[in-house]
């Protein structure tokens, strides 16, 4: 299928005990040949040999041959592996040598792409690929391995046979009316059928928001006035003494970052200049920056002084922040004489409460995030546009239209549901999502 034989350095490009070489194509075992003077051409798949690599006479490295032989390799090709030392300057040197041979230097994703294009995996499964190794963090890695090992394509299946009966059902009717009667399969069977699709695929979609939304992070802004321990929150979530913080009102005049993870939850948080009238022309930039900051975030959490009655300026903020994602949290709670639902001490490092607040406000995320789902914004992109798709179908149906402009809905429908796993795959698609590969892979 493909003539080029390819090859790149699959680990990293950096020092390390070993390194590795991968070559792919009907060229591979040859290659590999002639730089260790050896045969590979009668090797068996799933041997390892050990040989020496030469440039003319000169040795260049021992090495250690991995031999996969078509089909059985991650690409579907004939495959050598080559384990080298670790050298920056010696990998690159063999990779040289192995270009010599009229091998040619892999794109970014080439691996993968071949392994999809020969079928080893879908386009789920592929991306699953790049998602495992640009996995940060437990519960990514997770939701990565299962598509992988084909969660996506388990989820997604199911709906395409759904549809495609559906389909048929209808196409039988169009071509043989008077099999049966029209309007008495419409709304025993065609419709029946579609509104139950509607509904799982909606469920799907859900699912994906939260768990996206989970895996992602969110971005979380800390607001209040001036002076009522934001900073010292922000230091206390973060468990460092990132931001300063002083008893004067009007510290904070930048944004302040910090990545923070509870019970499985990413916050991106922002600490924010306190809000209020100013004069000062820096501080009012500052207030300025904490505004968008705050237009822009996915959840506010809202500051009061527990030691204080509530002023005008506390009002002013509940009133802006009602109707968003937020938590009210009382800080100093330690000198205050009141009680609150929510309250802390910044200072002393106690927001157990808050914290426990976040972990109920997003258990729906964090329990969608441990269940199989679509796994990015293009596979969720696409359920959405199938789900839209079905939407103006079942109102035709409803609408009594007839069936055959009914089925071009249910085919846009179905055409985006094939391509989340790459069935209806186009070029450019396929381009686009393998460019963001790393090399080797
Ligand atoms: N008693 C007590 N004092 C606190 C607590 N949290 C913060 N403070 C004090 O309140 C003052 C202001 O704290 P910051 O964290 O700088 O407050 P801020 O909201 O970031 O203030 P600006 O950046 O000026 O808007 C400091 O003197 C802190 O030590 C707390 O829980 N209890
Ligand atoms: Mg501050």
């Amino acid at each position: 299928m493909f003539k080029d034989t390819i090859a790149a350095i699959a680990t990293a490009d950096a020092m390390g005990a070993v390194s590795m070489i991968r070559i792919s194509g009907d060229e591979a075992l040859d290659a590999i040949g002639k730089l260790t003077h050896k045969d590979f051409s009668k090797a068996e798949g799933y041997t390892i040999h050990y040989a020496t690599v030469y440039d003319g006479s000169e040795p260049v490295d021992e090495v250690l041959v991995s031999v996969f032989k078509a089909p059985k390799s991650y690409t579907g090709e004939d495959v050598i592996e080559v384990g080298c030392h670790g050298g920056v300057y010696i990998t690159r040197r063999i990779l040289a040598l192995i270009y010599g041979t009229g091998v040619r230097p892999a794109r970014r994703g080439e691996f993968t792409e071949r392994a999809f294009l020969n079928g080893k995996m879908d386009l789920s499964q592929a991306e699953a690929v790049n998602d495992l190794i640009k996995a940060k963090d437990e519960t990514n890695a997770r939701s990565a391995v299962h598509s992988l090992k084909g969660s996506v394509t388990r989820l997604i299946e199911p709906l395409e046979e759904e549809l495609t009966q559906i389909i048929a059902n209808i196409e039988v009717n169009i071509d043989y009316p008077e099999y049966d009667d029209v309007r008495q399969l419409t709304d025993e069977e065609i419709l029946p059928s579609s509104l139950k699709w509607l509904k799982d695929i909606h469920e799907i979609i859900e699912t994906a928001q939260k768990a996206h939304i989970a895996r992602e992070g969110i971005d979380t802004v800390i607001l209040g006035r001036p002076n009522v321990g934001k900073s010292s929150l922000l230091n206390a979530l973060l468990e460092e003494d990132k931001a300063i913080v002083t008893e004067i009102a009007g510290t904070t005049r930048d944004l302040v970052e910090g990545t923070v993870r509870i019970g499985g939850i990413t916050l991106n948080l922002i600490d924010t200049a306190g809000i209020r009238e100013s004069e000062d022309r820096v501080e009012q930039i500052g207030i300025q920056r904490s505004i968008d900051a705050m237009n822009k975030a996915q959840l506010i959490i809202l500051v009061l002084d527990a030691s204080q009655e509530l002023n005008e300026e506390d009002q002013k903020l509940l009133e802006m922040t009602e109707g968003r994602q937020r938590i009210v949290v009382y800080n100093k709670n330690d000198s205050a004489d009141k009680e609150y639902d929510l309250s802390i001490s910044a200072l002393n490092h106690d927001i157990a409460p808050l914290i426990e607040a976040i972990r109920e406000k997003y258990e729906t995320e964090l329990y969608a995030a441990s269940q199989d789902t679509l796994n990015n914004e293009r596979q969720i992109g696409l359920a959405i546009q199938a789900e839209s798709a079905m939407k103006d179908a079942v109102s035709a149906l409803e609408a009594g239209m007839e069936l055959d402009l009914v089925t071009l809905d249910l085919q846009k429908s179905w055409h985006a549901i094939r391509e989340i796993t790459g069935k209806s795959g186009r070029d450019d698609l396929l381009d686009e999502i393998f460019s963001r590969f790393c090399l080797g892979k």
